[in-house]
């Protein structure tokens, strides 16, 4: 990611673009071929931007390092999964399905833990253990935890992710208290409910770029994406560690004899709750090829 040199989309609404250049952040509509060809600029592109009946407008989007759908973003170098100790709790599931994408997809996934001040994050940590993921638990009230999270923004382009309410704006206000982000918090005042990040935003955080987005209910985790199932194996760090050991070629680690990955679980080297998503991401993915044909 250079800064300095490329313009980016910081924030997309409502068929706008709002654009970061040198000249300050330029609100863009996007060429007609972007919808003739399907294809949605998202915040984190970089982009060409030329000017059409005297307004700027998106012109290109230059390649893409990644994109995702879930928050919909793109050139992405570290995924950051938050999650609190509770209200709400986390899911292991939700919680390695989003980190698996972000391997699939060639960004760093870091696992971190809000909420250490209501109850011990150490239960949850300790499930990735072995995961060779890492992990970071904060707290923002004393600031443990932000000095980690902080080495890891500067130069690259980092995205908050998880569940509404865990604390993803809190956290960003925390590692910049200039930001003025709105909280769950503050909009309960004003009744607006628990969602209260409502667009996925770039800022220029400790040295790099960090997203803000909203978070999602459980539910949706079905349209975060799926890793084809011959891939996913590689998603898991500590199960792709195996690959090659197993007696059959192509074997999928669920149901073989001599399966390397089995025996790995057998003696503790991979986690359980792990291997648990691995069968029903492995499934989903089998399920959903079925559909595509
Ligand atoms: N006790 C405690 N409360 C926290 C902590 N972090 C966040 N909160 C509270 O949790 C609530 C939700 O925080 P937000 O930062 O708005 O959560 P969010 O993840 O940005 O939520 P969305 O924008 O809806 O996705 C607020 O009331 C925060 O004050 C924490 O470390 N400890
Ligand atoms: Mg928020
Ligand atoms: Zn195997």
């Amino acid at each position: 990611m250079d800064m300095e040199q490329t313009n980016y989309i910081v924030k997309g609404v409502g068929g706008f673009y709002y654009v970061k250049t040198a000249d300050g952040v330029l609100e863009c509509r996007a060429k007609g071929i972007f919808r003739k060809k399907k294809i949605t600029p998202v915040a984190g592109d970089r982009v060409r931007v030329e000017t059409e009946g005297g307004s700027p407008v998106v012109a290109e989007i230059l390649p893409r390092k990644n994109v995702f759908v879930r928050p919909p973003i793109a050139n992405v170098d570290n995924f950051f999964i938050v999650v609190s100790t509770v209200e709400p709790v986390p899911s292991t599931l939700v919680t390695d399905k989003l980190s698996a994408i972000a391997v699939d997809k060639d960004a760093q996934p870091v696992i971190v833990i809000t909420k250490n001040d209501l109850h011990s994050g150490d239960e949850f940590a300790a499930l990735y253990a072995q995961s060779g993921i890492p992990v970071i638990r904060v707290n923002a009230a004393t600031g443990e935890g932000l000095d980690e999270i902080r080495a890891r923004l500067a130069g690259s382009l980092s995205v908050f992710s998880g569940n509404s309410g865990v604390g993803k704006s809190t956290l960003l206000s925390a590692l910049s208290p200039d930001l003025n982000l709105e909280t769950g918090e503050i909009s309960r005042k004003l009744g607006r409910g628990r969602h209260t990040t409502r667009d996925v935003t770039l800022f220029e955080v400790c040295g790099g770029l960090v997203a803000d987005t909203p978070g999602f209910a459980s539910l949706d985790m079905a349209s975060a994406g799926v890793i084809d199932k011959e891939n996913l194996q590689f998603a898991f760090p500590e199960i792709a560690r195996y690959f090659g050991q197993c007696r059959f070629t192509g074997c999928s680690h669920i149901a073989e004899t001599g399966c390397a990955v089995k025996a790995a679980l057998e003696r503790g080297e991979i986690g359980r709750s792990r291997y648990e998503s691995y069968t029903a991401l492995y499934n989903e993915a089998k399920e959903w090829k079925q559909w595509e044909r």
